[in-house]
């Protein structure tokens, strides 16, 4: 049987251990953990900076620094009952707040569930239930919203949420501030082979799936991604997209930065405006952007003031870039462009510093690690010929073999031998690289940020006025990808104007960028051949409007 084993105490298929020994054989994995890494690399360097939170006033943090606040920060937790296994949702900015308090987390062997901070009611609902949270913490008030009162809100709604940590203000709740104490003893500590914390998927169903990374898999991630990147201690990287999503993360993220023993610097928002003078003071090398920021960045570069010549290489991915776009890269931000196609389930493909530019231009790149196994089949499960493009399916040493408590969606999700059903469609040129030429997967990708049709056609069908609604992606010359509705209303309902019902759902608590962008009342769906609603025919009469 090679596929997958349920271990105990992680609530998730895991890899069988013919292939964990194999990995841990071929060096993948080392037996490191997140809060080992951080101590080695403040024992090897304690002085050199580590973190940077340039807003509102400049902070920094010495490896030695954070090492020492994720000490305290953990003996404070580990006082107020938190310990091993124990899951805590984390949606904060980027501030350095974000990376003490998840290497408090992984120091206790405690589960950070990185919520986004564009998360609302319903999702941190979702994440704080579904998980068994005993804690969440958050920003008092970030973007015009006020944390504070959701997690009053979410705290009555869950009765397992014992703590709301407050970075800053607290109101009813507790600062983070007062958390941190003087550490009694070294807390047991994970194992690598244990759960290191749970990452969100983009989704397909009604609610997004977590996705349990262990240590061992992730930090083999970052040493791959650093390697190819180019990533070491004197790399300063920006940190420009929400610090707790999977590309400005591991890829190679400001934890690969910190593994190499580098400086990240948190970008407090991602418009040129905030990050470009960023670069020229803090002399930034790398950083990682969204197909359509990369537009923004390379459209505002030619005639921006600010000196950007410290810039060496720019990643761009989370959704396709366009041809066009990746050719205009290099000569408006005077650096390298590298393409990044990965997943928070687990493989990501980079094209190469010694790729030829063509490559770097039209493909997506090829995977981080000569044992991530890729097989792209037709809708029958089949190989298809080299060359053509089919469904992509991985297995590896660090994509995961199944979602954390969810055996039934594991079911389709995965093959019986392990491999993860991307959902993506692609094609592999004779050198290796993928080129994604499209989603099977029932999901919007709106300039990276992903939307899950079912998700919303839900919230939707609880409009007392609405029959049926079937939501598809529209094409969007900047996000590359917007979300329609198509929406049946009841018979004899009122009239409803579009502008109602993205109010409705904005109104149930959703993250904004879920919110249709466009709505279109229509009287009947197409179907396909064996009456199911054809999302395919809707979006080729949606991109010829
Ligand atoms: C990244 O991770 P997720 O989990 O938000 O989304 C994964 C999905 C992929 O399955 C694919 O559908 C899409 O996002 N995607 C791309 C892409 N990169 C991701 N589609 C076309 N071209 C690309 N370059 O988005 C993510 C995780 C780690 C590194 C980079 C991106």
């Amino acid at each position: 049987m090679t596929g997958s084993t349920l271990t105990p105490g992680l609530d998730a298929p895991t890899w069988p251990e013919e292939f964990a020994a194999r990995y841990r054989a071929a060096g993948y994995w080392r037996g490191e953990t997140f809060g080992g890494m951080l101590r080695e690399r403040a024992a090897a360097h304690p002085d050199r900076v580590a973190l940077v939170d340039p807003a509102p006033e400049r902070r920094t943090w010495t490896y030695r620094e954070l090492d020492r606040a994720a000490d305290r920060l953990a003996a404070g937790f580990a006082a107020r009952g938190i310990g091993r296994g124990d899951r805590v949702v984390v949606q904060l900015p980027n501030r350095g707040e974000f990376m003490e308090v998840v290497f408090a987390l992984f120091r206790l062997g405690a589960l950070p569930v990185y919520a986004l901070p564009a998360h609302r009611e319903t999702e941190i609902a979702h994440f704080c239930s579904f998980s068994e949270a005993v804690a969440y913490v958050i920003p008092d008030v970030h973007g015009g919203f006020d944390h504070r009162e959701l997690a009053t809100t979410i705290q009555e709604r869950t009765p397992g949420l014992r703590h709301v940590f407050v970075a800053g203000e607290a109101g009813a709740h507790t600062p983070l501030a007062d958390v941190p104490c003087e550490p009694a003893a070294e807390p047991e500590g994970p194992r690598p082979h244990e759960l290191a914390f749970l990452q969100l998927s983009g989704g397909t169903t009604g609610v997004s799936k977590l996705i349990p990374r262990t240590h061992d898999d992730y930090l083999y991630s970052l040493r791959g991604s650093n390697e190819i990147c180019g990533v070491d201690a004197d790399t300063r990287f920006l940190v420009v997209l929400p610090a707790a999503h999977n590309f400005p993360m591991s890829s190679p993220g400001w934890l690969g930065v910190l593994y190499a023993g580098g400086t990240a610097v948190l970008c407090p928002a991602p418009d040129p405006g905030t990050a470009f003078p960023l670069i020229e003071r803090e002399r930034i090398t790398m950083t990682g952007l969204v197909p359509p920021l990369a537009l923004v960045w390379t459209d505002a570069a030619p005639a921006s003031a600010y000196d950007l010549s410290s810039l060496e290489l720019v990643l761009v991915g989370g959704a396709k870039y366009s041809e066009q776009a990746a050719r205009r890269l290099e000569p408006a931000l005077g650096c390298r462009l590298m393409q990044v196609f990965g997943m928070a389930e687990g493989l990501v493909n980079y094209t190469r510093l010694d790729d030829d530019p063509e490559t770097v231009v039209t493909t997506q790149g090829r995977p981080i690690c000569p044992d991530d196994e890729i097989r792209i089949a037709d809708d029958e499960g089949r190989e298809v010929p080299e060359g053509a493009f089919g469904h992509l399916l991985t297995r590896g040493p660090y994509t995961i073999r199944g979602y954390w408590r969810a055996p039934d969606h594991n079911r389709t999700a995965f093959t019986e031998d392990g491999f993860y059903r991307t959902g993506d469609i692609v094609r592999r040129t004779p050198s290796g690289h993928l080129v994604v030429e499209g989603r099977a997967k029932d999901q919007i990708n709106r300039g990276g940020e992903k939307v899950a049709a079912e998700e919303i056609e839900n919230i939707i069908l609880g409009h007392p006025s609405v029959h049926d609604v079937s939501l598809v992606a529209v094409p969007d010359e900047f996000l590359g990808e917007r979300t329609l509705a198509y929406v049946i209303l009841r018979e004899g309902a009122e009239p409803l104007r579009p502008a109602a019902v993205k109010r409705f759902v904005r109104e149930r608590g959703v993250a904004a960028y879920k919110v249709p962008d466009l709505v279109e009342f229509v009287d009947t769906f197409p179907q396909t051949g064996i009456g199911k609603v054809s999302k395919k025919h809707q979006r080729s009469t949606a991109e010829q409007r």
